[in-house]
């Protein structure tokens, strides 16, 4: 009866849904024993909360909880239980080699009313920074996998105790290391989310982090004949964009199909009558390397090469961080080791080793698709950090799995529950100057937006709004339309926008002003 009381009033005073208190040890009870709630903050309507830089909160209950992975280590989560509930459960993920609650993502995620959750990862870190993983085995498992998976299940018991009530639908959307967190966990336990948006998956923790370091040790020694300097890189590009640009319909600077590019690389070189930014003939076998599969011993495929169109500054310019710290600390456990002296030998030890079992190579999403799980996956065609390829290879290996398993016999099975997006332009999880790249998508930021598309505020227009659509009232998103704001503020007004389309369909223009959606239409090129 005081139950029924105290419903009742909370939707009196309009939909206040929260029924246990926001204190630390209101949830004792329905956690296990080892799991401990450290804080409990009561955040009102359009207030701060002292761990998130953002402003302006839906009124909401956080909690921070740590929860123990092994004798001595543990790891932490955020969750942000919002008054105006919608009834929703959505987790997010983290960057890179990154540790830390993403406080400022969940505070996006809680604006729809989610109740959200983002954990830690077991550790404090930047995201190209891997010391952390120094002799430190639980530690890789927490960031592998196990510190999402017991922040769903945890976060879950203390959502449904929070509102008494059951989660109606969970969701899971990221980001980069964040899509390979998504994966991991609907391989493990598909069970755990009904739909996962899994943005430029950073899912081969092997080889990703290979190539990542193969791609700059291809610009060295900076003093040899095949090295290209620093100033030579925008000219790589923009001679690919003169040549691949115009393929979809219209000359704009955008290129929509890197792949049906028919590139050709000599292009480049210095003649007679062209000697400035243009490369020797050493320097376009880097130039080569770059753009395609790194291949290794006996023709053996590592991982596949940047698209073109994707600026090579941040890769070739010299070896990134997130490469030489893989060697380092999780296979070699060596800060001193050299990476000058890389060869395919490392690889095969770090294909056994497979450090925290973070890989997420599982390709049989059957389970997943066997309980109605709905994947949504997209990837930037100018994704400078981590290849735009290797979303098209995951999803040929799953094609290729489930054929194998007999849950599939072509593509239109795999589309019933997986769809993949490319986005023209776009660099790594967001951006382009001139590509419209918004569809809020996790760690896209426009100035002027909390949440969603303003003005656009749907299914057609917002990738989570479209997921929802598609787990709940079973509409598959057949394109989901992007948008570039003037200098990437709304306040300025839409500039252009475009449909994505599923994979392997691409936009192509059709006439009319150009940047309208309705002047596009995604034809199937193949
Ligand atoms: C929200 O808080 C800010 C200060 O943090 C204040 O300037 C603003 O007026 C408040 N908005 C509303 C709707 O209360
Ligand atoms: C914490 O408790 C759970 C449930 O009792 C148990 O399964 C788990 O092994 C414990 N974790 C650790 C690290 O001891
Ligand atoms: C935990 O124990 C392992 C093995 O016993 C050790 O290698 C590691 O350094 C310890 N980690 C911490 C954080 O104390
Ligand atoms: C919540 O879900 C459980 C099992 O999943 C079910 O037994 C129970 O009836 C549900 N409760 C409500 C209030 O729907
Ligand atoms: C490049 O530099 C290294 C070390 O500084 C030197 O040993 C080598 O001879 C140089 N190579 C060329 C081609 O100049
Ligand atoms: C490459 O092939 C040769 C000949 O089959 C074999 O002896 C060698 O072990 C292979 N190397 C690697 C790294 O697999
Ligand atoms: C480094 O440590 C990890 C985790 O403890 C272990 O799996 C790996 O074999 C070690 N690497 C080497 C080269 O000993
Ligand atoms: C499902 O369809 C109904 C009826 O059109 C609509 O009101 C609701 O918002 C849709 N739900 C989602 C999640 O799109
Ligand atoms: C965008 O902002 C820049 C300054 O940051 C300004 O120079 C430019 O005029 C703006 N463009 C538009 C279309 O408003
Ligand atoms: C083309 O569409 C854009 C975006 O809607 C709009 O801002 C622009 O004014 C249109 N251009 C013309 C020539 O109508
Ligand atoms: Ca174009």
């Amino acid at each position: 009866m005081a139950g029924l009381s105290i419903l009742a009033l909370g939707l009196m005073l309009g939909g206040a849904q929260a029924r246990l208190s926001c204190t630390t040890d209101a949830f004792v009870s329905v956690l296990p024993a080892n799991v401990t709630v450290t804080s409990a903050t009561v955040v009102p309507q359009n207030g701060t909360f002292e761990l998130d830089t953002t402003t302006g909160l839906p009124a909401l209950c956080a909690l921070t909880v740590n929860v123990p992975s092994s004798s001595n280590t543990s790891f932490n989560f955020g969750i942000y239980l919002p008054d105006n509930w919608n009834g929703r459960f959505l987790t997010t993920g983290n960057g890179g080699f990154a540790g830390g609650i993403r406080w400022e993502s969940m505070a996006v995620f809680s604006m729809y009313g989610f109740a959200s959750v983002s954990t830690d990862t077991g550790h404090i870190s930047g995201p190209v920074d891997g010391s952390w993983a120094y002799n430190e085995p639980d530690k890789m498992y927490d960031w592998g996998w196990r510190a999402i998976h017991g922040s769903v299940v945890n976060s879950k018991l203390i959502t449904e105790a929070y509102y008494e009530t059951n989660i109606s639908y969970s969701y899971y959307s990221a980001c980069s290391t964040g899509g390979r967190q998504g994966f991991k966990e609907l391989q493990l336990f598909p069970d755990s989310f009904d739909g996962v948006i899994a943005g430029a998956p950073a899912w081969d923790l092997v080889h990703l982090p290979t190539s990542t370091l193969k791609s700059g040790l291809y610009n060295l020694p900076a003093n040899a004949s095949h090295h290209i300097p620093y100033p030579l890189f925008q000219a790589i590009v923009d001679e690919v964009t003169r040549q691949c640009d115009p393929q979809d319909g219209l000359r704009d600077g955008i290129i929509s199909d890197p792949y049906g590019c028919n590139f050709q690389f000599e292009q480049l070189l210095c003649s007679k009558a062209k000697t400035t930014n243009c490369v020797t003939g050493d320097q376009l076998d880097t130039v080569y390397k770059f753009y395609n599969d790194y291949v290794d011993v006996n023709q053996t495929f590592v991982f596949p090469g940047l698209a073109l169109g994707a600026d090579p500054s941040l890769l070739l310019s010299s070896p990134v961080g997130l490469g030489i710290d893989f060697y380092r600390y999780f296979i070699y456990n060596d800060s001193n080791w050299d990476y000058t002296s890389f060869t395919y030998a490392d690889v095969q030890l770090a294909e056994k080793i497979r450090p925290g079992d973070a890989i997420a190579d599982d390709f049989d999403l059957t389970p997943f698709k066997a309980r109605g799980g709905k994947l949504i996956q997209y990837h930037g065609l100018a994704d400078n950090l981590v290849q735009t390829g290797s979303s098209t290879l995951f999803r040929r290996k799953v094609y290729q799995a489930m054929l194998e398993a007999g849950s599939a016999t072509g593509d239109e099975d795999i589309d019933e529950f997986y769809r993949l997006f490319m986005v023209p332009g776009m660099g790594h999880c967001s951006g382009s100057n001139i590509a419209p790249w918004y569809f809020a998508a996790a760690d896209q930021a426009v100035t002027g937006a909390t949440h969603s598309v303003p003005g656009f505020q749907d299914a057609d227009h917002d990738i989570l709004l479209s997921l929802m659509r598609w787990v709940e009232n079973g509409t598959a998103p057949e394109h989901i339309i992007a948008t570039k704001f003037v200098n990437d503020t709304v306040s300025q007004g839409v500039q252009s926008q475009r449909p994505l389309c599923v994979y392997p369909k691409q936009a192509r223009y059709q006439g009319g002003n150009a940047s309208e959606p309705t002047s596009w239409a995604c034809e199937s090129l193949y």
